[in-house]
């Protein structure tokens, strides 16, 4: 079944330093690829490559902030110079900001999609020449449960993580003819930093109420693990998904499939 293999492939993974990105480079990597991430600072680089040494995996890390398109362009320069052309371009990263719609400042909507919808055009416009040289490419963006449903609070994020499946399928569109895959992630709950606000301890010490109506929303009755992403993430990065296409694959546990349990 080497048709999961990356053997040979280069894979570059946007915000790869930590979180859902951590796990998912460290996993293109057991499946054969050479990988590549980006964080916005050099601490942050190091403490990454530091964290992937010791789980034995080879990464190399670049200090690019995503919404800086001289920057992603520059990046993916060094790395096709030094390592080849990227072959899969996983766009994971990303930011939210909880705050009631009606009391958001533009400036914090502007910067919710600058970084999660803008960000993703510049990474799949730097490596879309190259891969269409090749006529070969798996770009995979990682999307949402705000890809299909709303929640009070995140309504830039919701916007940007919707308009990322749109520009999934449209990447599919136009270039699904260079033999070129984009398809999505739509992650359930995952923990990790971005939503530890959502499962802290109430100062009582009773379990936060996003925490429980999670969990009874949830037909696996768990949060997600960032390790839950990567069996779907080397499908879609390898030739076992040649024929998927512009496809958001939800890995959540059952959530978009449930109303819900019963208090
Ligand atoms: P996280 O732990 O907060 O990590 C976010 C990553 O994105 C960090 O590596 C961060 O790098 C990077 N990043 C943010 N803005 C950046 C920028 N302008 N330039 C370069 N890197 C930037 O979040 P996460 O939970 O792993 O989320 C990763 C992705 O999964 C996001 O797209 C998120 O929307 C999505 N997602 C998360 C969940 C969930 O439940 N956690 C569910 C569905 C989808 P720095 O070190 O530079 O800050
Ligand atoms: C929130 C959460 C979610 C998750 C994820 C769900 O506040 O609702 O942060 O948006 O991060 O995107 O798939």
């Amino acid at each position: 079944m080497d048709i999961f293999s990356l053997q040979g492939k280069v894979a570059w993974v946007t915000g790869g330093g930590r979180g859902i990105g951590f796990s998912m480079t460290a996993g293109l990597a057991q499946a054969g690829a050479r990988v590549v991430f980006n964080a916005r600072s050099k601490a942050s680089v190091q403490q990454a490559l530091t964290a992937f040494k010791a789980q034995g995996v080879d990464a190399r890390g670049f200090v690019c902030d995503v919404t800086d398109e001289q920057a992603v362009q520059a990046l993916v320069q060094q790395v096709e110079q030094e390592l080849g052309p990227i072959d899969i371009l996983v766009n994971n990263a990303g930011i939210i900001k909880r705050v009631p719609m009606h009391e958001m400042a533009a400036e914090e909507y502007r910067e919710v999609i600058d970084i999660d919808l803008v960000a993703p055009f510049l990474c799949a416009k730097a490596v879309l020449p190259g891969m269409m040289a090749r006529r070969a490419g798996k770009i995979v963006n990682i999307c949402s449960m705000m890809s299909e449903l709303g929640r009070e609070t995140v309504s830039a994020y919701a916007a940007a993580k919707g308009g990322l499946k749109m520009l999934t399928r449209n990447i599919a569109s136009e270039y699904g003819g260079y033999n070129i895959q984009c398809n999505g992630i739509g992650p359930g709950y995952i923990a990790t930093e971005l939503t530890a606000p959502l499962r802290e301890r109430q100062p009582d010490g009773s379990q936060h109420p996003f925490d429980r109506f999670l969990t009874d929303r949830t037909p696996a009755a768990r949060w997600g693990s960032t390790d839950d992403l990567v069996g779907p993430l080397v499908f879609l990065s390898s030739r076992a998904s040649d024929f998927v296409n512009g496809h958001i694959l939800y890995v959540d546990g059952g959530i978009l499939a449930y109303i819900g349990k019963q208090s």
